[in-house]
Protein backbone atom coordinates (compact mmCIF):
# COMPACT_ATOMS: atom_id res chain seq x y z
CA UNK A 1 0.00 0.00 0.00
CA UNK A 2 1.31 4.01 -0.97
CA UNK A 3 1.42 5.66 2.43
CA UNK A 4 0.78 8.47 0.57
CA UNK A 5 -2.69 7.80 -0.64
CA UNK A 6 -4.46 7.14 2.43
CA UNK A 7 -7.46 8.60 2.95
CA UNK A 8 -8.00 9.59 -0.82
CA UNK A 9 -10.98 8.61 -2.64
CA UNK A 10 -10.04 6.13 -5.58
CA UNK A 11 -12.68 5.44 -8.18
CA UNK A 12 -12.82 3.15 -10.91
CA UNK A 13 -14.82 4.15 -13.89
CA UNK A 14 -15.53 0.76 -16.13
CA UNK A 15 -17.56 -0.25 -19.44
CA UNK A 16 -16.99 -1.36 -22.46
CA UNK A 17 -14.59 0.65 -25.70
CA UNK A 18 -16.88 3.83 -26.08
CA UNK A 19 -19.05 2.89 -23.66
CA UNK A 20 -18.68 7.28 -22.39
CA UNK A 21 -15.67 6.30 -19.74
CA UNK A 22 -13.82 9.39 -21.19
CA UNK A 23 -16.69 11.95 -21.77
CA UNK A 24 -18.07 11.36 -18.41
CA UNK A 25 -14.83 11.80 -16.77
CA UNK A 26 -13.84 14.99 -17.89
CA UNK A 27 -17.44 16.23 -17.00
CA UNK A 28 -16.74 15.00 -13.18
CA UNK A 29 -13.50 16.70 -13.31
CA UNK A 30 -15.30 20.05 -14.01
CA UNK A 31 -17.82 19.46 -11.57
CA UNK A 32 -16.04 17.74 -8.71
CA UNK A 33 -12.43 18.15 -9.09
CA UNK A 34 -10.67 14.96 -9.09
CA UNK A 35 -7.65 14.11 -10.74
CA UNK A 36 -8.35 11.97 -13.88
CA UNK A 37 -6.14 9.12 -15.20
CA UNK A 38 -7.10 7.35 -18.27
CA UNK A 39 -4.94 4.08 -18.40
CA UNK A 40 -5.61 4.34 -22.61
CA UNK A 41 -4.87 7.75 -22.53
CA UNK A 42 -0.77 7.17 -20.74
CA UNK A 43 -0.56 4.11 -23.00
CA UNK A 44 -1.25 6.48 -25.96
CA UNK A 45 1.36 9.12 -24.75
CA UNK A 46 3.80 5.91 -24.65
CA UNK A 47 3.38 5.41 -28.00
CA UNK A 48 3.63 9.03 -29.27
CA UNK A 49 7.04 9.24 -27.35
CA UNK A 50 8.34 7.43 -30.41
CA UNK A 51 10.33 4.28 -27.53
CA UNK A 52 10.57 0.81 -28.29
CA UNK A 53 8.01 0.00 -25.76
CA UNK A 54 5.78 2.61 -27.19
CA UNK A 55 5.87 0.67 -30.13
CA UNK A 56 5.49 -3.13 -28.64
CA UNK A 57 2.23 -1.35 -26.81
CA UNK A 58 0.71 0.02 -30.23
CA UNK A 59 1.15 -3.27 -31.72
CA UNK A 60 -1.33 -4.88 -28.97
CA UNK A 61 -3.68 -2.09 -28.77
CA UNK A 62 -4.38 -2.35 -32.57
CA UNK A 63 -5.63 -5.96 -31.86
CA UNK A 64 -8.03 -4.76 -29.24
CA UNK A 65 -5.86 -6.74 -26.45
CA UNK A 66 -4.80 -5.93 -22.79
CA UNK A 67 -1.36 -4.73 -22.37
CA UNK A 68 0.62 -6.40 -19.88
CA UNK A 69 -1.01 -5.49 -16.28
CA UNK A 70 2.50 -4.57 -14.70
CA UNK A 71 3.05 -1.65 -17.53
CA UNK A 72 -0.64 -0.25 -16.92
CA UNK A 73 -0.08 -0.63 -13.34
CA UNK A 74 3.51 0.98 -12.73
CA UNK A 75 1.86 4.20 -15.03
CA UNK A 76 -0.91 4.66 -13.02
CA UNK A 77 1.07 4.22 -9.82
CA UNK A 78 3.62 7.01 -10.91
CA UNK A 79 0.80 9.45 -11.89
CA UNK A 80 -1.27 9.11 -8.49
CA UNK A 81 2.34 9.53 -6.46
CA UNK A 82 2.70 12.66 -8.41
CA UNK A 83 -0.63 14.23 -7.93
CA UNK A 84 -1.01 12.98 -3.89
CA UNK A 85 -2.54 16.63 -3.22
CA UNK A 86 -5.61 15.58 -5.54
CA UNK A 87 -8.72 15.56 -3.48
CA UNK A 88 -9.71 11.91 -4.66
CA UNK A 89 -8.60 10.16 -8.31
CA UNK A 90 -10.94 8.96 -11.18
CA UNK A 91 -9.16 5.92 -12.55
CA UNK A 92 -10.80 5.84 -16.16
CA UNK A 93 -10.69 1.75 -18.43
CA UNK A 94 -9.17 0.21 -15.12
CA UNK A 95 -9.28 -2.26 -14.01
CA UNK A 96 -9.75 -4.36 -17.58
CA UNK A 97 -9.27 -7.73 -15.83
CA UNK A 98 -9.82 -9.01 -12.24
CA UNK A 99 -6.46 -9.33 -11.44
CA UNK A 100 -5.72 -5.78 -12.41
CA UNK A 101 -8.08 -4.88 -9.73
CA UNK A 102 -6.64 -6.78 -6.78
CA UNK A 103 -2.99 -6.02 -7.71
CA UNK A 104 -4.38 -2.15 -7.81
CA UNK A 105 -5.42 -2.99 -4.30
CA UNK A 106 -2.27 -4.68 -2.49
CA UNK A 107 -0.12 -2.69 -4.08
CA UNK A 108 -1.49 1.18 -4.10
CA UNK A 109 -4.77 1.20 -2.31
CA UNK A 110 -8.73 0.28 -1.70
CA UNK A 111 -11.47 1.29 -4.30
CA UNK A 112 -13.85 3.41 -2.98
CA UNK A 113 -16.25 2.90 -5.66
CA UNK A 114 -16.75 1.45 -9.14
CA UNK A 115 -18.62 3.41 -11.84
CA UNK A 116 -19.77 1.17 -14.79
CA UNK A 117 -21.55 2.30 -17.36
CA UNK A 118 -23.39 -0.35 -19.52
CA UNK A 119 -24.08 0.28 -22.88
CA UNK A 120 -25.11 -2.66 -25.30
CA UNK A 121 -22.55 -3.72 -27.88
CA UNK A 122 -24.13 -2.03 -31.36
CA UNK A 123 -24.31 1.49 -29.31
CA UNK A 124 -20.44 1.27 -28.66
CA UNK A 125 -19.55 0.22 -32.46
CA UNK A 126 -21.67 2.69 -33.92
CA UNK A 127 -20.24 5.02 -31.67
CA UNK A 128 -16.64 4.47 -32.01
CA UNK A 129 -16.79 4.13 -36.36
CA UNK A 130 -18.43 7.46 -35.45
CA UNK A 131 -15.28 9.03 -33.30
CA UNK A 132 -12.90 6.62 -36.22
CA UNK A 133 -14.01 9.18 -38.86
CA UNK A 134 -11.67 11.75 -36.94
CA UNK A 135 -9.97 10.76 -33.99
CA UNK A 136 -7.01 9.32 -35.71
CA UNK A 137 -6.72 6.23 -33.31
CA UNK A 138 -5.13 3.14 -34.63
CA UNK A 139 -7.64 1.16 -33.02
CA UNK A 140 -11.13 3.13 -33.53
CA UNK A 141 -11.23 0.80 -36.84
CA UNK A 142 -14.63 -1.86 -37.31
CA UNK A 143 -12.10 -5.03 -36.89
CA UNK A 144 -10.65 -3.38 -34.04
CA UNK A 145 -13.13 -1.96 -32.23
CA UNK A 146 -14.66 -5.77 -32.65
CA UNK A 147 -12.01 -7.51 -31.18
CA UNK A 148 -11.94 -4.77 -28.37
CA UNK A 149 -15.15 -5.90 -27.85
CA UNK A 150 -14.37 -9.54 -27.06
CA UNK A 151 -11.72 -8.43 -24.89
CA UNK A 152 -14.34 -6.39 -22.71
CA UNK A 153 -16.89 -9.49 -23.00
CA UNK A 154 -13.96 -11.88 -21.78
CA UNK A 155 -11.77 -10.31 -19.74
CA UNK A 156 -13.52 -7.36 -18.23
CA UNK A 157 -17.25 -8.29 -17.52
CA UNK A 158 -16.20 -10.08 -14.96
CA UNK A 159 -14.85 -7.23 -13.02
CA UNK A 160 -18.52 -6.01 -12.69
CA UNK A 161 -19.47 -8.76 -11.19
CA UNK A 162 -16.23 -9.01 -8.77
CA UNK A 163 -17.16 -5.37 -7.42
CA UNK A 164 -21.42 -5.76 -7.54
CA UNK A 165 -20.52 -9.01 -4.48
CA UNK A 166 -18.54 -6.13 -2.68
CA UNK A 167 -21.12 -4.00 -2.51
CA UNK A 168 -18.77 -1.32 -4.19
CA UNK A 169 -20.38 -1.10 -7.51
CA UNK A 170 -22.79 1.85 -8.75
CA UNK A 171 -24.63 0.80 -12.25
CA UNK A 172 -25.94 3.34 -14.81
CA UNK A 173 -28.34 1.11 -16.44
CA UNK A 174 -28.50 0.70 -20.11
CA UNK A 175 -31.51 2.83 -20.72
CA UNK A 176 -29.94 5.61 -18.97
CA UNK A 177 -26.01 5.10 -19.94
CA UNK A 178 -27.27 5.10 -24.13
CA UNK A 179 -29.45 8.39 -23.26
CA UNK A 180 -27.19 12.12 -23.73
CA UNK A 181 -24.23 12.89 -22.15
CA UNK A 182 -25.81 15.37 -19.79
CA UNK A 183 -28.72 12.56 -18.94
CA UNK A 184 -26.01 10.20 -18.34
CA UNK A 185 -24.18 12.85 -16.00
CA UNK A 186 -27.18 13.66 -14.24
CA UNK A 187 -27.10 9.99 -12.74
CA UNK A 188 -23.33 10.24 -12.27
CA UNK A 189 -23.41 12.66 -9.77
CA UNK A 190 -25.93 10.94 -7.82
CA UNK A 191 -23.21 9.29 -6.81
CA UNK A 192 -20.32 11.73 -6.67
CA UNK A 193 -22.69 13.74 -4.55
CA UNK A 194 -22.48 11.38 -1.79
CA UNK A 195 -18.70 10.56 -1.84
P1 LIG B 1 -9.35 3.38 -23.88
O1 LIG B 1 -8.55 4.58 -24.18
O2 LIG B 1 -9.81 3.19 -22.48
O3 LIG B 1 -10.54 3.45 -24.94
P2 LIG B 1 -12.13 3.37 -24.87
O4 LIG B 1 -12.53 2.09 -24.21
O5 LIG B 1 -12.61 3.60 -26.27
O6 LIG B 1 -12.70 4.52 -23.97
P3 LIG B 1 -12.78 6.10 -24.22
O7 LIG B 1 -12.77 6.66 -22.85
O8 LIG B 1 -11.76 6.58 -25.12
O9 LIG B 1 -14.14 6.36 -25.01
P4 LIG B 1 -15.57 6.87 -24.52
O10 LIG B 1 -16.26 5.61 -24.12
O11 LIG B 1 -15.62 7.97 -23.54
O12 LIG B 1 -8.53 2.03 -24.28
C1 LIG B 1 -7.89 1.84 -25.53
C2 LIG B 1 -7.01 0.58 -25.53
O13 LIG B 1 -5.91 0.73 -24.58
C3 LIG B 1 -7.66 -0.73 -25.10
O14 LIG B 1 -8.33 -1.38 -26.18
C4 LIG B 1 -6.44 -1.55 -24.59
O15 LIG B 1 -5.71 -2.13 -25.65
C5 LIG B 1 -5.58 -0.51 -23.93
N1 LIG B 1 -5.85 -0.37 -22.49
C6 LIG B 1 -6.49 0.68 -21.89
N2 LIG B 1 -6.56 0.48 -20.55
C7 LIG B 1 -5.97 -0.74 -20.31
C8 LIG B 1 -5.76 -1.51 -19.13
N3 LIG B 1 -6.18 -1.11 -17.91
N4 LIG B 1 -5.12 -2.70 -19.23
C9 LIG B 1 -4.69 -3.15 -20.40
N5 LIG B 1 -4.87 -2.47 -21.58
C10 LIG B 1 -5.51 -1.28 -21.53
O16 LIG B 1 -16.23 7.54 -25.81
C11 LIG B 1 -16.30 6.92 -27.05
C12 LIG B 1 -17.14 7.72 -28.05
O17 LIG B 1 -18.52 7.68 -27.70
C13 LIG B 1 -16.78 9.20 -28.14
O18 LIG B 1 -16.72 9.57 -29.49
C14 LIG B 1 -17.93 9.94 -27.46
O19 LIG B 1 -18.21 11.19 -28.03
C15 LIG B 1 -19.10 9.00 -27.68
N6 LIG B 1 -20.03 9.04 -26.55
C16 LIG B 1 -19.72 8.92 -25.24
N7 LIG B 1 -20.84 9.01 -24.49
C17 LIG B 1 -21.89 9.18 -25.37
C18 LIG B 1 -23.32 9.32 -25.21
N8 LIG B 1 -23.90 9.29 -23.99
N9 LIG B 1 -24.08 9.46 -26.32
C19 LIG B 1 -23.51 9.47 -27.53
N10 LIG B 1 -22.17 9.34 -27.77
C20 LIG B 1 -21.36 9.20 -26.67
Amino acid sequence: MAAELAGKKIIFIVGGPGSGKGTQCERIVAKYGYCHLSSGDLLRAEVASGSERGQELQEIMKRGELVPLETVLAMIRDKMLANTDAKGFLIDGYPREVDQGKQFESSIASATSVLYLDVATETMVQRLIKRGQTSGRADDNEETIRARLNTFEKATAPVVDFYKQQGKLFEIERSVAESSPDDVFAKVCLLFDKL
